[in-house]
């Protein structure tokens, strides 16, 4: 039996998705946050990293939510949520299970932080941490978000998917900082394709059944 140790609003809702996806039974094993937002310790007993997602499988136990869903691919899928290899779809493929976490979500968890530090330092501090805060968004992550979002909405243009016209497990990784970029910077009109990917992909009955087993998932603005 596959065990997912689910911290509440997380990435680990992708696996949950993709376990819908894939047809699998599984159990949920639910982790509240801190109220400093970080998990709860005991998520460290069951992966030393103490980050959720993390799985267990028979005596596996995986954490990286691209390398589960991967696996869960590999080991469950059937040829099912990832293109044959050797194809240009599957290329893409790989590009966008590593783009998710080693490139956008790094510039959106630093948004989140520093438009956070402002409310949490001590109150005489605030003016100039608001300026700090302001100024990199404005300098650095605000110019390099509008890239990525730009560039997405690109590749968007050509296909319904980002490895091809078939729905894979790139689609269930991308959603996350998807689902962050539009509660943290919205899509404008410019974006047609990446929100149509948004509600395209709440759309569907797994993801549905995933919010069900996962219960409330409110991404942080
Ligand atoms: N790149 C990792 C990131 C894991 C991660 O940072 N997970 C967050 C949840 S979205 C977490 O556990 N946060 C709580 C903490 O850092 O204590 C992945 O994709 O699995």
């Amino acid at each position: 039996m596959i065990t997912v140790h689910h911290l509440e609003n997380s990435r680990s809702q992708r696996v949950l998705w993709m376990l819908e996806e894939l047809g699998l039974d599984y159990e949920v094993k639910r982790y509240q946050r801190e109220p400093t937002m970080q998990a709860p310790a005991s998520l460290r007993a069951v992966h030393p990293l103490g980050k959720s997602p993390v799985i267990t499988d028979g005596d596996w136990t995986l954490a990286e939510s691209g390398a589960i869903l991967e696996y869960l691919v590999e080991r469950y899928g059937e040829g099912r949520f990832a293109p044959p290899l050797g194809t240009r779809e599957r290329v893409r493929y790989t590009y966008f299970q590593q783009y998710a976490e080693g490139s956008l979500m790094p510039l959106l968890f630093m948004k989140l932080v520093f438009g956070r530090i402002p409310e949490r330092v001590p109150w005489p501090m605030r003016p100039v941490a608001r300026l700090i805060s302001n100024a990199t968004d404005k300098t650095l992550l605000g110019p390099q978000i509008a890239n990525h979002f730009a560039f997405l909405e690109s590749e968007l243009a050509s296909r319904d998917w980002f490895a091809g016209d078939t729905f894979t497990a790139a689609d269930v990784q991308m959603s996350f900082p998807l689902e962050a970029a539009a509660a943290r910077v919205g899509f404008d009109d410019r974006l047609p394709k990446l929100k149509d990917f948004v509600d395209r992909l709440q759309a569907r009955p797994a993801y549905k059944r995933a919010l069900e087993k996962g219960g409330p998932y409110t991404l942080l603005k």
